[in-house]
């Protein structure tokens, strides 16, 4: 299996972050990748890395809001100018659905942004966003990651169908910072770009003839990578794939739901503790809405009382029972891969989930449930913190997928 990696995403290295009151080393840290790829290298037989291409902003801004990006690329720079701390950008006043009912909108909009510290108020939504002089190098080259892994499984899909083998085709996007927290236009939970939802557009809205056009060597420029008032990117017009994600991340993804809430072509399916963080969302009400009403399916899970059985059977009972799963009959599975179930994680995990092949079975399903069989799978990294186990976690998950 192909995985994508950059070593530049360990460049977004903040010093600290401060969690219910205690100030601590950053959890979302460069170790975590370093854990992975050590382990993927040791598997030479069966893993193969390969670097990003670089895709341009524009499949970005079919995500994000450009007032967002042009924040994300430009707010430690003007931080520094402002003559703030070198160290890192953190917010300390946000923007808050119960006070905004008394704020002039025109304040918000114009004499916040004035200040970076307004900026983060607006932009982002916790104390996990820290930004330090390389974030936006790591976060964009985050998200060629996820492009080029949904570029490759695209080649790879072709290859096997033009061989007539029926082999699987899956990629694996390593990236950091991880994307799922993240919606169009405010970051939080480690996440600044979502990488998977703007992969899952990417799909949709390119042929393979179009990537391979666009696809250029990855030199980071950051003039060129920093909106200036371009317009916005004129998709074209072609009946859509249709894309199933399947969260496994300990956390609910509440950027990627929020994206796609109103979409029928994407069905979004996620498994996480409840309640845990991001607190505000994940519940079954979450439907969906308009168009898009039953396409979003979440399963929420006690992280006290969930074991490896049950947490497989939600997995296995979704991908093969559910009925709006059967009939969405998606042609490319994403999978958000969190690796934060474990249940030795120190921010998350389900208490009773301590079989590693568990992952083993994960990978498996994702290959071979009803809903997933004869589908390519791109797996995306999202969470997981355990760093000295994430590479066998991981490993399994994939091999799960490779040898079923
Ligand atoms: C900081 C904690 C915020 C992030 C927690 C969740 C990160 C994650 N107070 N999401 O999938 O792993
Ligand atoms: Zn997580």
């Amino acid at each position: 299996m192909d995985i994508v990696y950059s070593e530049d995403c360990a460049l977004h290295d903040p010093p600290f972050e401060l969690t219910r009151g205690v100030v601590k080393p950053y959890v979302e840290s460069p170790a975590r990748l370093e854990s992975i790829k050590k382990a993927v290298d040791s598997q030479p037989d069966q893993f193969h890395i390969i670097s990003p291409r670089d895709y341009s902003l524009t499949p970005i801004l079919n995500v994000h809001k450009e007032d967002y990006i042009k924040f994300l690329s430009t707010i430690y720079d003007d931080w520094v100018k402002e003559g703030l701390p070198k160290d890192a950008v953190m917010g300390e006043c946000f923007t808050h659905l119960n006070n905004l009912s008394q704020v002039d909108p025109d304040i918000i909009k114009e004499t916040a942004l004035m200040t970076p510290s307004g900026r983060m108020g607006i932009y982002v939504y916790d104390l996990s966003i820290a930004f330090t002089s390389k974030t936006w190098l790591s976060t964009y080259t985050s998200a060629q990651i996820a492009l080029t892994g949904a570029h490759k499984l695209l080649e790879l899909q072709d290859a096997n169908n033009k061989k007539a083998n029926g082999n699987a085709s899956a990629i694996y996007a390593l990236c950091r910072p991880p994307g799922h927290h993240a919606n169009c236009c405010v970051a939080g939970g480690y996440c600044f770009v979502n990488n998977a939802a703007v992969s899952v557009k990417f799909l949709q809205d390119y042929s393979l003839e179009e990537m391979n056009a666009m696809s250029k060597p990855l030199e980071f420029d950051p003039k060129k990578t920093t909106v200036t008032g371009e317009p916005k990117p004129t998709l074209s017009d072609k009946p859509k794939k249709k894309i199933m994600i399947v969260d496994v991340d300990y956390h609910h993804g509440n950027g990627t739901q929020d994206i796609f809430y109103d979409d029928q072509s994407v069905l979004y399916i996620s498994l996480h503790g409840y309640p845990d963080y991001p607190f505000f969302t994940g519940s079954t009400k979450e439907i969906g809405k308009g168009q898009g009403q039953g396409y979003n399916i979440n399963i929420p899970l006690n992280p006290k009382t969930t074991t490896d059985a049950i947490y497989l059977d939600h997995l296995t009972r979704v991908l093969q029972e559910n009925q709006t799963v059967q009939d969405f009959d998606a042609d490319i599975i994403v999978c958000s891969m969190g690796l934060d179930t474990w249940h030795e994680d120190p921010i998350a995990g389900m208490k009773g989930l301590k079989d590693v092949e568990t992952y083993f079975k994960i990978g498996g399903l994702l290959r071979n449930s009803s809903s997933c069989k004869g589908r390519p799978v791109l797996f995306i990294q999202e969470g997981g913190y355990t760093v000295e186990k994430l590479g066998q976690l991981a490993c399994r998950i994939l091999q799960g997928y490779i040898d079923s």
